[in-house]
């Protein structure tokens, strides 16, 4: 196992390497070179200048969160032939660089959504949260507004600007995708890419949808064990595995995580894992608590063992933190939560590996 933090390049980003390097046990980052629009090709000029800032450090970039995928190959257009063209282009150049995992999503339209980015928490801490009963009332701008509002003027994963101009068009598209036919786009890309992701020895870990529940009627794809079993059935190559995003998965109240990361750990499929834990108000309703299992609803003790047991040898990152002791940076992404998060891990991970 190695433990990552992720971080953004190009001076976007609250925490610094130098920062990252001084919590015990991270070997590296999980980066994303954002300056580049989704859909063109990753240079190795690009690459390497952010690699070198990374190894300057000490640190290690074997992991790419994320190496978005170009709105038409989920669309299924004609077009989608140069985009995975330029996908397989950036991965070649990726695996020159010594990258190892590629996180990625096929959720249509937008990444991750919470509806409130600082819900306070009664410890005076703050962190995200997601009612469903609000978003469904919202309008698209309402989201986006709220989106970029609250990012502190950091970007966010997922919503960057260029996407927003597309979006409403891109819901009406997809109220005539059908699950089947979307399914049959994801296969396509699969099979296009996995035989260069066998070659460069490059594992690729879906993320789940985040929340699970669907909005504006878009195709949920990745949300309980069945769908993951579905998509990662698509193309057999173990290559094409899963990020097991705990939060994510575990905002679904009917997911038994523990039994998720079992089933997918054990068949070789689980590459990069997302460790965060969620606390429920409602079925549908819950925030994002500190990392500890008892201060959520997920035993991040099982999660781990059962990583552990059934022989993972992927990445791991803490996933969001909260804010806490009146840090401001980027939504999930500052660094003192993150570092707690990171220092249960190690313990969890040697305590699993010592008693066993
Ligand atoms: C949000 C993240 C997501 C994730 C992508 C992976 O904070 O978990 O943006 O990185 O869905 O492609």
């Amino acid at each position: 196992m190695k433990l990552v933090l992720r971080w953004f390049p190009y001076g976007d980003d609250s925490v610094s390497l130098k920062h990252i390097r001084q919590i015990p046990g991270v070997s590296g980052v999980a980066t994303h070179l954002t300056r580049i629009p989704v859909g063109d090709v990753w240079s190795m000029e690009e690459i390497n200048l952010v690699k070198d800032e990374i190894n300057s450090y000490g640190l290690e970039m074997e992991v790419i969160e994320s190496l978005n995928i170009h709105e038409d190959i989920k669309k299924g257009l004609p077009s989608r032939d140069m985009y995975i063209d330029n996908y397989i282009e950036s991965m070649r150049n990726l695996s020159k660089a010594g990258v190892k995992c590629i996180c990625y999503n096929f959720m249509p339209v937008m990444d991750w959504y919470r509806s409130n980015l600082y819900k306070d928490l009664p410890d005076g801490s703050n962190s995200m949260a997601y009612s469903h009963s609000e978003a469904v009332k919202l309008t698209l701008e309402k989201i986006t507004s709220s989106m970029i509002d609250g990012s502190n003027n950091f970007s966010l994963p997922g919503w960057e600007p260029e996407r927003f101009g597309q979006m409403a068009e891109d819901i009406k598209f997809y109220q005539n995708v059908s699950p089947e036919d979307y399914f049959r786009n994801i296969k396509y890309f699969l099979d296009a890419i996995m035989p260069a992701a066998e070659e460069l020895d490059i594992n690729f870990a879906v993320h789940p949808d985040d929340p699970p529940f669907p909005l504006f009627n878009l195709p949920k794809v990745v949300n309980n064990k069945e769908s993951i079993n579905t998509y990662l059935s698509l193309n057999a190559s173990n290559r094409n595995g899963l990020t097991l995003c705990t939060g994510s998965l575990g905002a679904g109240i009917e997911n038994d995580v523990v039994d998720i990361a079992k089933t997918f750990t054990s068949e070789g499929k689980v590459h990069f894992v997302h460790l965060r834990n969620v606390k429920h108000t409602s079925d549908y309703d819950f925030y994002e608590s500190s990392h500890l299992s008892s201060e959520g609803d997920l035993d991040m003790f099982a999660i781990v063992k059962a990583l552990y047991d059934n022989g993972f040898d992927g990445y791991i990152r803490p996933d969001h933190g909260r804010m806490i002791w009146g840090e401001v940076g980027r939504p999930g992404y500052g660094l003192y939560d993150r570092a707690l998060g990171a220092a249960y891990i190690n313990g969890l991970w040697e305590a699993v590996s010592k008693l066993s």
